[in-house]
């Protein structure tokens, strides 16, 4: 069940510790044509001013930067999922860095066992070590051949189900979504888009990424949608996807990361659990732990994965006219599912 993907992978441009050998890329045959085509599509689409700097482009019913497209297109085209895959689908802000922290540990803990003192998690950050498909997969009009790759993949994407590969709906790959409290996500995207954005173009408001927000024009947005998609599809599909909340992994995290374990066939034993490893991995991958790591405080991009890690904390932004305004959008939108936060 081993799943170390970070060296076979390429990274961003500004990642220092990309060692991907030319050999492992094959280039996308039609690369140009790819290019001119994402230019085209991205030209024929509706746009509105993003969080951050560039705009957001209105694909298919969601928004993305121009910057995503490539990876997307390419990685709807190209990928090939395997029964034996993981994957791992949030929201932008709903826990994605936790979440795929719990799986690398969960997935790897024979290889690497949660209390061993190099462990990969101490020196790298979590989105290293599980790659997002659309965005470190398939970049810069490359493929990557990944036909070597251990058995146990586990990959992640903010793709919302619509827009997901084919092959990964086809396959018996196992799905975990993990969901959060509309409030909390958006303000800690809020307080994300204001981390990266550069200082001379000056602060989001509140109230504008607000609005931006409700008009469902957010990262991937609209949220509500990309909840809800998913939360069809494990209903449809339990034995493919499973759909967590953010609040109940902070609330019971030992019955969920067992659970977890289970969903992905990997169960823990009864000797494991004797042994403390489901705490192991809990405490390795808690907030604390992984904030005061030096790997995750270097740099603007990799600090701002970690800011409160609570519940609840919207509660000291919204005023009473936006909790009505969220209720009304969402409580509804949600409860009509059978879903609540
Ligand atoms: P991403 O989708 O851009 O990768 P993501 O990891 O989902 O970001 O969101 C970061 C949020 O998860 C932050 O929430 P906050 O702004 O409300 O604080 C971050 O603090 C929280 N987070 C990161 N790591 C953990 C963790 N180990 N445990 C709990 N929450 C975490």
């Amino acid at each position: 069940m081993a799943t170390n993907l970070s060296s076979t992978l390429p990274h961003d441009s500004h990642d220092p510790k990309n060692t991907t050998p030319p050999s492992k890329l094959a280039k996308h045959s039609q690369q140009d044509d790819l290019t001119q085509e994402c230019h085209d599509l991205i030209s024929s689409l509706a746009k509105e001013q993003g969080w951050i700097l560039s705009h957001l482009y209105q694909y298919q019913g969601f928004w993305y930067p121009n910057t995503l497209f490539e990876g997307l297109l390419s990685c709807q085209r190209h990928f090939k999922a395997r029964d034996t895959d993981i994957i791992l689908i949030t929201n932008p802000k709903c826990g994605t860095t936790w979440l795929k922290a719990l799986a690398y540990a969960i997935v790897n803990r024979k290889i690497n066992p949660p209390k061993e003192d190099n462990h990969p998690l101490l020196t790298n950050n979590p989105h290293e070590l599980i790659p997002f498909l659309e965005r470190k997969v398939y970049v810069d009009h490359q493929v990557l051949d990944l036909t070597e790759s251990p058995s146990t993949r586990v990959f992640s994407t903010h793709l919302p189900v619509e827009l997901l590969p084919l092959s990964i709906k086809e396959t018996k790959c196992k799905v975990v979504y993990l969901a959060r409290d509309p409030k909390d996500a958006f303000i800690s995207l809020w307080h994300f888009a204001n981390k990266l954005r550069p200082q001379n173009s000056g602060k989001l408001q509140l109230e504008e990424a607000f609005d931006k927000f409700c008009k469902g024009v957010s990262f991937c947005g609209p949220f509500w949608d990309h909840v809800l998609s998913s939360w069809k599809y494990s209903l449809d599909k339990p034995n493919k996807v499973l759909f967590l909340k953010y609040e109940e992994l902070k609330e019971k995290p030992k019955l969920y990361l067992k659970k977890l374990a289970e969903f992905w066939g990997c169960p823990f034993s009864l000797e494991e659990e004797n042994n403390g490893v489901v705490e192991e991995i809990l405490s390795l991958c808690s907030f604390d732990n992984m904030r005061n790591l030096e790997v995750n405080k270097v740099g603007e991009l990799n600090k701002s994965f970690f800011r409160k890690g609570e519940v609840g904390d919207w509660a000291n932004y919204f005023s009473q006219e936006m909790i009505e305004k969220f209720d009304e959008m969402f409580f509804d939108k949600f409860l009509q599912c059978g879903l609540k936060f």
